[in-house]
């Protein structure tokens, strides 16, 4: 089976080409959007036995398709329809971030957050109630990460994996019932 495709998407300068870079190391592709001039970055991520493709969306504030970086942001979201989004905010400024968010869980692709910048929020006095925002949000996978610092990585790393082997589960026939004794069919 091909892996899973995993998108990286959020705010311009929140970090998703830091992250990207951390997840991928040297195993990358770049080239451009077909028909774009805008670079296109893809690579290989592999962590516990477990290989996921992450390609680096441009930074957008919101899918609305007005600039070049919403519509290939968007359409990669709705018509590739990657196993999930992993949307990178910047935890200064959540309520500005959080706009692209809901924007992205309205397309129904499996979404998981990344608190980026967390080291600046920290530095501000900032508290965030990640266990609030994420019932909020249904129990959304939720990891704070200072990702120029090398902080959170590893759980992010961790969390990635779990949260793409949901959408590998979900895929798979019958995948959510693994335990359900087989029934035998009725004739009628
Ligand atoms: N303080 C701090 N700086 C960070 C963190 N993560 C990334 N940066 C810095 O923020 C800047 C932007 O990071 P990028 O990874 O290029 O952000 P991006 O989201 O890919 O930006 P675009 O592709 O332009 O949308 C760089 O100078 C990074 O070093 C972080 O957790 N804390
Ligand atoms: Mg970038």
């Amino acid at each position: 089976m091909p892996p899973l495709t995993i998108a990286l998407a959020g705010n311009p300068n929140t970090g998703k080409s830091t992250i990207f870079n951390a997840l991928t190391g040297s195993r990358q592709r770049v080239g451009n959007w077909p028909g774009k001039t805008i670079e296109r970055k893809a690579g290989m991520f592999k962590h516990d036995g477990f290989e996921l493709e992450i390609v680096d969306l441009p930074g957008t504030y919101s899918l609305s398709a007005y600039s070049l970086e919403e519509e290939i942001a968007r359409d990669f979201i709705i018509k590739a329809t990657p196993a999930g989004v992993v949307n990178v905010l910047d935890a200064t400024n959540l309520e500005r971030n959080l706009y692209l968010t809901t924007q992205i869980l309205e397309t129904g692709v499996p979404t998981m957050l990344v608190l980026n910048m967390y080291d600046q929020a920290t530095a501000r006095q900032y508290r965030i109630d990640t266990a609030a925002l994420s019932t909020a949000l249904h129990g959304i996978l939720i990891v704070q990460t200072s990702a120029s610092r090398g902080e959170g990585l590893e759980t992010l790393k961790q969390t990635i994996v779990t949260f793409a082997q949901q959408q590998a589960n979900r895929r798979k026939p019958h995948g959510r019932y693994p335990n359900q004794p087989h029934q035998p069919s009725c004739h009628v």
